[in-house]
């Protein structure tokens, strides 16, 4: 049959030279499609006397079959290629260093209680913590805080809820850390030179005052502790925090229920130019508060006043870092930490910066 053997020949061609793939289905619908010639051809099958038939019949289904399996063929080369020329196009280089990612940071009281807990590391003191949900026995009764005492006052502290029925004392949100060292004393004994950092919670809320702010407190009890060496200490703790070497304190007779006697500190400062320095000037600011274990913490510690005395110390974390680092308002620890990371120069982390990444 040559009519079969030239469409053979003319289709194998045109597979061979198609391009891509929508040449390659042009090819296939000339020949096999419903008006391909091939399809045409063996429409006309009925047609012909029975003899011719014979022979046409199976040489055409010959040449469909061979056709599409020279269209299968086409078709995954092709698609090869077309992967291949993508490959070669869209190559990625893995060995090319990455963009630099914008980093965060440490939060600044995070800092401060880290450096605050590494001087007194040098100064002999361990780290205690404790839970920020206590009893009032740990917050207010060991410390000598009777229940007639304003800070036990439902508009001081925050105090949890009890099921319907429970009449037992509800608990608290610690409103210092103080429970953590009347802790440590039970757990370990005495001597023990420990701090305590961490959060507390009082309710208040103004230019000076958050609900939640953070507290270390320090606790050192011995046979022979006085307050020359809770003055040593202290001394040496500003003059490592706020980096300044002829630090002065002066001491001002004060009042705690924990301790007696008791005494708040100032430490010197100049306010010039509306700039605060530590360490020089005609003005004082006072940084925290301390005394001498009162003799009822003690012996509700389990510890025998007769035998231990000791110093205690409480500041605010947030304050102290304030004043090292010079930010006015303490709600910006709540409402605007980019403050506090401009400050570290960590610009990096700004709004338009942040704000561009985010939509980028
Ligand atoms: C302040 C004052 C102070 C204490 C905290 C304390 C702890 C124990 C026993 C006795 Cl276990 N005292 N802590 C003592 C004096 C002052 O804090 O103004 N804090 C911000």
């Amino acid at each position: 049959m040559d009519g079969i053997s030239e469409l053979k020949t003319r289709y194998l061609a045109a597979i061979a030279d198609a391009s891509d793939e929508a040449g390659l289905e042009a090819v296939r619908l000339a020949a096999l499609g419903k008006k391909g010639e091939v399809s045409a051809l063996m429409r006309g099958l009925g047609a012909m006397p029975a003899d011719e038939r014979q022979v046409a019949g199976p040489a055409l289904n010959g040449l469909r079959d061979e056709l599409a399996g020279a269209l299968a063929e086409a078709r995954a080369r092709l698609a090869d290629s077309a992967l291949d020329a993508r490959l070669a196009a869209e190559w990625a280089d893995v060995t090319l260093a990455p963009r630099p990612e914008r980093e965060g940071t440490i939060h600044p009281v995070s800092q401060v209680m880290e450096e605050v807990a590494a001087i007194f590391a040098d100064l002999g003191f361990a780290v205690a913590e404790g839970p920020q949900v206590e009893s009032d026995w740990y917050n207010f009764d060991a410390l000598n805080i009777p229940a007639e005492h304003p800070a036990r006052q439902d508009h001081d502290t925050f105090y949890m809820a009890r099921a319907e029925g429970d009449n037992r004392p509800p608990h608290v949100l610690r409103t210092h850390t103080s429970p953590v060292q009347i802790r440590a004393m039970e757990a370990q004994g005495v001597p023990i030179r420990v701090i305590a950092p961490g959060r507390v919670y009082r309710a208040d809320y103004d230019q000076t005052h958050t609900p939640m702010f953070h507290q270390v407190e320090g606790l050192c009890i011995d046979r022979d502790v006085s307050m020359a060496n809770l003055k040593w200490v202290l001394e040496e703790f500003c003059r490592a925090f706020f980096e300044v070497d002829g630090v002065e304190l002066k001491f001002r007779a004060s009042h705690f229920p924990f301790t007696e006697p008791s005494a708040e500190v100032d430490i010197r400062c100049s306010w010039a130019g509306g700039q605060l320095k530590i360490g020089e000037g005609d003005s004082w600011l006072e940084i925290l508060g301390s005394g001498m274990v009162h003799p009822k913490v003690l012996a509700a510690a389990g510890v025998d006043p007769e035998k231990w005395q000791g110093f205690a110390f409480g500041m605010g974390i947030d304050r102290i870092a304030m004043l090292k680092y010079g930010i006015p308002d303490l709600r910006s620890f709540f409402e605007s930490d980019l403050r506090w990371l401009r400050h570290y120069g960590f610009a990096a982390l700004d709004l338009p910066t942040l704000v561009a990444g985010l939509s980028r």
